[in-house]
């Protein structure tokens, strides 16, 4: 607040065409398949950890993990590879309501379909969810094991945002990133407090291109882009993304920042300001990156201007997939204004520098292993989820560190 704005000009550039000196990564714990960290906004300051077999573990104030896990679902739960237990988020008014939101893969009947599930914390304990308060919210039918994207976050709108991959096997055999009547390769938006959402009709073994199923326990929000299309799935938001593994948004700005792993040549970061009004078409499998994909020829007819992506990266040197990050809003001076993102395959960072537009390399992070995941606790604080090798249950949990800026803690953000 009594921070001179010349002050934050001179941080910001100091950050701009070069690593800050004084950044680290530290070692908070290990952990069994984690693959991402969240908070539950309640301020309790704990985080938790997603368990891609189907556990929800809390890493205490202290960063020690309560032995007896939050949710346990793992039985519900097809793991691993790109399926398991992927997303949580939890409902703005959390502290109030205790509702929180899953997105897994199933197993049993529609084994690798995925699931968008809303839990509720126990009445006696914080630290445990009441595994009997689970109500699904959406069934999204999947063939292909791959591509089943899974990350979530509410909205400054208040709103529940799912990346949802294509489906999977390679290219979109079935175009269905760019097929508005298929709920694969979008950006899915619903109003979890309401329930309006028109049901679709019951699919065989697999329909194609299919609407979420089990709509009963959500709404649709009456401005999303597509609710007037005819055939277009009204939970629709925005598309032409491959697979948004990991995305999210800009907790000062609302801004969203989407990493869509890409097929084999370009991984890329979309961006998405905050008063954007939905409808947007990332491009894939028309475009991959800002390229045409297999010459074009995937491209259906009539498609609106794509956009493409504010960064790129190709492959070689062992990159082969994305992993998006956070824009940096921790007390840390240096990082202010720059969004992470990595490589999974060969476990590289990169500060993307929001004012200059370009990425430097963060060579010598220290995070050991191969990157599948960034998160945040409240105040803002950036995590690294990493995994010893490729598909490995052994995976860890750095911290992000730096010299603190004393005016940045305790504020959501400088304005
Ligand atoms: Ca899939
Ligand atoms: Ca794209």
């Amino acid at each position: 607040m009594k921070k001179p704005l010349l002050l934050i000009c001179l941080v910001s550039s100091f950050s701009w065409g070069g690593v800050p000196s004084d950044i680290n990564t530290e070692l908070v714990t290990s952990a069994t398949y984690n693959v991402g960290i969240r908070h539950a906004g309640d301020g309790s300051g704990r985080k938790f950890i997603i368990g891609q077999q189907g556990d929800i573990r809390i890493l205490d104030i202290n960063d020690n993990v309560v032995p007896t896990p939050f949710l346990d679902i793992s039985s519900q739960v097809q793991c691993c590879g790109e399926r398991g237990l992927l997303g949580l988020a939890f409902h703005p008014d959390y502290e109030n309501n205790g509702y929180f939101f899953v997105n897994y893969t199933k197993n049993g009947t529609n084994a690798g379909d995925t699931i968008v599930a809303r839990y509720q914390v126990s009445g006696g304990d914080a630290n445990i969810a009441d595994i009997n308060s689970g109500q699904v919210l959406m069934r999204i039918i999947q063939d292909y094991s791959n591509h089943n994207g899974g990350n979530m976050h509410f909205g400054q709108d208040g709103y529940l945002y799912i990346g949802m991959g294509d489906g999977g096997s390679g290219g979109d055999p079935q175009d269905r990133a760019q097929d508005l009547s298929s709920a694969l390769g979008k950006m899915l938006r619903i109003d979890v407090d309401n329930n309006n959402a028109p049901q679709h009709s019951a699919p065989g073994a697999f329909e194609d291109p299919a609407c979420p199923q089990d709509t009963s326990h959500y709404a649709i929000p009456s401005d999303n882009p597509f609710v007037n299309t005819p055939g277009a799935c009204p939970e629709i938001w925005s598309y032409g993304l491959r697979n948004p593994w990991r995305w999210s948004f800009d907790r000062q700005t609302g801004d969203m920042y989407i990493g869509d792993v890409g097929q084999g040549s370009y991984e890329e970061v979309n961006f998405q300001p905050a008063n954007s009004v939905g409808g947007e078409h990332y491009g894939w499998n028309c475009r991959e990156g800002a390229h045409n994909y297999n010459g074009g020829s995937d491209c259906l007819p009539n498609q609106p201007t794509m956009i493409d992506p504010i960064i790129e990266y190709t492959h070689g040197g062992g990159r082969c997939s994305i992993t998006g990050g956070y824009v940096y809003r921790g007390s840390i001076g240096s990082l202010q204004d720059t969004y992470l993102y990595a490589d999974y395959c060969t476990g590289q960072i990169w500060l993307y520098d929001l004012d200059g537009g370009s990425s430097t390399e963060w060579s010598g992070h220290g995070a050991a292993g191969l990157v599948s995941s960034f998160g945040e606790d409240e105040e803002g604080n950036l995590y690294i989820s990493t995994s010893q090798t490729y598909g490995s249950p052994s995976t860890f949990i750095y911290r992000v560190t730096g010299d603190v800026d004393t005016d940045l803690i305790f504020e959501d953000g400088f304005e």
